[in-house]
């Protein structure tokens, strides 16, 4: 017990300046709130007509697994329109691309394990799949010939209601979220796996990059230390 108290008090909490580089680290959400968000540079403007979105998550299943909770896992926001959202909400796992309409997958939920999330979407056949520790939902047809526009940010931990702010305590993210990278392209099964496995030989992640991504933390977000990798 005591050997854990000393280890919770080595987890740093983040003053709110920006820094680069999440290599080997998280970002922990301990509780709901309705400020404690982190925002990420992405490396190129996100007009895409296709991507891979990869993430590890654990989340706290007291707070979230509540019913009719929707709880965001990943927000790209232009000054209009919801860009791009990620939400566990429902039972299930959701996508939403400027649309009230989602695509929702009813693929095992995340828990207070970490869970390898990948998301792939294409615009010329709106194929879309998620990926759960290596295994591949069925395809779904989403938004085809869409694109993603650019000109927005990027936020972990809040779902903005407006550019950027509204936030809601009820749908903020509780939990742990790590090596967030993502791609203007459809990677391969094999390319993905190989993420999970942190055997990195795939290209080089283009539009987000948790080794090296520019971040601001806001709020009541711990930076979890490699250690715990
Ligand atoms: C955020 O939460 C605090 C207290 O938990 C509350 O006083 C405040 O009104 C909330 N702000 C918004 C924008 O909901
Ligand atoms: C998920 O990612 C972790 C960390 O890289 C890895 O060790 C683990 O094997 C992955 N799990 C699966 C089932 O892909
Ligand atoms: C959040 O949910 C709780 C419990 O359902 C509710 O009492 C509260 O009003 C909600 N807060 C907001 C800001 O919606
Ligand atoms: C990030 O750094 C880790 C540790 O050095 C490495 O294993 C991983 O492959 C790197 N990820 C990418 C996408 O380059
Ligand atoms: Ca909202």
């Amino acid at each position: 017990m005591k050997s854990v108290l000393v280890l919770l008090g080595v987890l740093l909490p983040l003053i709110s300046s920006g820094q680069s580089g999440l290599t080997d680290k998280g970002l922990f959400f301990p509780k709901p709130s309705n400020n404690s968000y982190v925002s990420l540079t992405p490396q190129k403007p996100l007009n895409l007509e296709a991507f891979t979105l990869c993430m590890r998550l654990s989340v706290d299943p007291a707070v979230v697994d509540k019913k009719d909770r929707e709880t965001i896992l990943f927000a790209y926001r232009t000054q209009y329109y919801d860009e791009l959202n990620v939400w566990q909400e429902k039972g299930k796992i959701s996508l939403y691309m400027s649309s009230s309409e989602g695509a929702f997958y009813a693929v095992p939920l995340l828990s207070i394990f970490r869970t390898n999330l990948t998301l792939t979407w294409e615009s010329s056949t709106g194929l879309t799949a998620f990926w759960v520790d290596g295994r591949r939902s069925t395809l779904q047809v989403y938004r085809k010939n869409h694109k993603v526009q650019s000109g927005g940010v990027v936020i972990l931990g809040q779902d903005p209601d407006s550019f950027i702010g509204s936030f809601d305590i009820n749908q903020s993210f509780v939990g742990e979220i790590s090596d967030v990278n993502m791609w203007d392209s459809v990677l391969t099964g094999d390319q993905i796996r190989n993420f999970n496995e942190k055997v990195w030989v795939g290209p080089e992640p283009n539009v987000l990059n948790w080794n090296t991504t520019k971040y601001k933390v806001h709020g009541n977000v711990i930076e979890v230390p490699k250690k715990y990798k």
